[in-house]
């Protein structure tokens, strides 16, 4: 799938850092992080090799599909349970390796694992969440690439209310870091929409031990 053709190469393709300034967040988007013509082509064979699993989690009672397609990647080959579904955590590929050494140029973490979230169309979605368990949020690190359809990653405030909520849309061949107590203070969703959007691929790298 392409996302932008050759014309639009010339407008989009310079690297854009922006410092989100929220209290008690470290947040900084880059703006075409990787090239374009790499997104274009990470985009695709993410989407043809990963092998696409769908969790499920107990509502009520009730086995419920995650809105969205998921896949664990890392430095062990091992199988988890996070939600009611065992999944595995495979070990890193080529383009995966690729994308995490880029990061790590920027940010100077060698993060073990990569949570890979596939929405396939604008019901796809996650909710309000933070990352990381409770007792590790205080300083942490998530590196989170985009590739496919721009969605708006929103943050609000875990406890003050006269903070408003911050829409970042984060779009194809952007990266956006998390660091420090961002984890601790905010949480973020990825809301659906009604509009008919094409699918989106997002990696978020993490530091596990
Ligand atoms: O898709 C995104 O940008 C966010 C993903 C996310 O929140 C997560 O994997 O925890």
């Amino acid at each position: 799938m392409e996302f932008f053709n050759q014309t639009d190469l010339f407008s989009t393709e310079e690297v854009r850092k922006m410092v989100y300034d929220l209290p008690g967040a470290n947040v900084i988007l880059f703006e075409n992080f990787f090239s374009i013509e790499e997104s274009n082509k990470l985009f695709n064979r993410l989407l043809e090799s990963t092998p696409w699993q769908q969790e499920q989690i107990t509502i009520h009672g009730q086995l419920v599909d995650y809105p969205r397609l998921t896949a664990w990647y890392g430095d062990i080959n091992k199988d988890v349970q996070y939600t009611n579904t065992k999944s595995k955590i495979h070990l890193w590929n080529d383009d995966l390796l690729f994308i995490k050494e880029r990061i790590e140029q920027e940010v100077d973490v060698k993060f073990t694992r990569c949570l890979l979230n596939y929405y396939r169309d604008g019901k796809d979605s996650v909710d309000w969440h933070q990352d990381y368990k409770s007792d590790q949020r205080k300083n942490t690190v998530i590196a989170s690439v985009t590739f496919g359809a721009t969605r708006p990653f929103q943050l609000k405030h875990v406890s003050r209310k006269d903070l408003d909520r911050v829409d970042i849309p984060l779009a194809h061949a952007s990266l956006l870091v998390m660091q420090g107590a961002t984890q601790e203070n905010w949480k973020h969703k990825i809301p659906k929409t009604t509009k008919q959007i094409p699918p989106r691929i997002n990696l978020t790298f993490r530091w596990i031990s």
